[in-house]
């Protein structure tokens, strides 16, 4: 305050302000009385963010086809009031979900970050596979019922296995079966399938001539499984070219069972001849059977026929060319040329 008297200047100023604005009165009185006043306005304001501190990024191996994850608290500093709110669902999804946070003064400064929630699926699925398995040869390929495998996973698996599709050869198999998850992750076990043998052929030829006017295949079957058969259900071909089309005839010599009931079944055994064709070695089979009368062979009873066939004017075969010929055996040799068959199913031998 200014005067030719001395003045004296008062105001109602605070120490501190609040938010707003503040009206400071000031006041000039002089000597003699005289008063001025002025009003200031003061006027504080908030426009400061607060301060977000988030929680660190996760990474977490799913639990669930939705995981629930603690992901923590997000802190907000304001010199006023603070409220942090998130958009945080309850569980997530695979993959990298995106969280964020929001912090909110009393004065409406706001401030957002976001938090990265990472959800992986590691977890190799839980496979099983099929007990062991071992059954009796039904052919050269014996086709076998595995069992299912069991395999389980928070999300989707395929399963598969690596058996062959036409069947398990003689011996053991190794299968491994594969889980693969929608995420990739692989897990395998194995299985192992044991085809075991149902039937020995032997044979060998009582005339080894290369030109005779007869055949005499002399052939020897051993059951080897673990269960009877039933012999009328068996069949044997002997596979050869004829060399001139003739009518054939057959005649068993001799056919007898070895083992816990020792017999002859040289009445129940029959012959038959079919034409083949596109076989090498062979345009014919002779075709050995028995009737039902030939009864059962046991496990590890054997049966030995000798037989003879030749064609209606007794002209000459040529041996050499013949399939199952066996121009060097001079007594019973095991042999694949000589097939045999169990209710039609090949199980022994190879077919030319
Ligand atoms: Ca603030
Ligand atoms: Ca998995
Ligand atoms: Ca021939």
């Amino acid at each position: 305050g200014t005067d030719i008297f001395k003045v004296t200047v008062t105001s109602n100023a605070p120490e501190s302000y609040g938010l707003g604005v503040t009206e400071v009165v000031w006041t000039a009185t002089d000597a003699n009385g005289n008063v001025s006043t002025g009003v200031q306005k003061i006027t504080l304001v908030d426009t400061t963010k607060p301060v977000l501190k988030l929680p660190a990024d996760k990474t977490v191996e799913a639990t669930a086809l939705k995981t629930p994850v603690e992901i923590g608290v997000a802190t907000g500093t304001d010199i006023f009031k603070v409220t942090v709110t998130s958009n945080a669902p309850e569980s997530y999804g695979l993959g990298v979900t995106e969280v964020v946070w929001t912090a909110t003064d009393a004065n409406g400064n706001v401030s957002t970050g976001v938090q990265k929630i990472t959800v992986v699926d590691t977890t190799k699925p839980v496979l099983k596979a099929p007990a062991d398995v071992a059954v009796p040869a039904t052919g050269t390929k014996t086709l076998v019922n595995l069992g299912q495998a069991t395999a389980s996973d928070i999300f989707g698996v395929v399963l598969k296995n690596d058996a062959p599709a036409d069947g398990f050869p003689l011996g053991k198999t190794v299968v491994t079966w594969t889980a693969t998850d929608v995420n990739g992750n692989v897990s395998t076990a194995v299985q192992n399938v044991t085809v075991t043998q149902t039937f020995k052929v032997q044979s060998f030829n009582a005339s080894r001539s290369s030109v005779t006017n007869t055949i005499f295949p002399r052939i020897s079957f051993e059951n080897t499984s673990k269960s009877t058969l039933q012999l009328s259900s068996i069949k044997l071909r002997y596979y050869y070219t004829i060399d001139g089309e003739r009518y054939q005839s057959f005649y068993t010599d001799y056919a007898r069972v070895s083992g816990s009931n020792t017999r002859v079944i040289q009445s129940y055994v029959t012959g038959s001849f079919q034409k083949t064709t596109g076989k090498t070695g062979s345009d014919y089979y002779l075709e050995i059977g028995f009737t039902s009368g030939a009864g059962s062979l046991k496990p590890g009873e054997s049966v030995e026929i000798q037989c003879r066939f030749w064609k209606s004017d007794f002209s000459n075969y040529y041996q050499t060319n013949d399939y199952s010929f066996n121009g060097l055996a001079t007594g019973f040799t095991d042999t694949s040329k000589i097939t045999a068959y169990s209710y039609g199913n090949l199980i022994a031998g190879m077919e030319p």
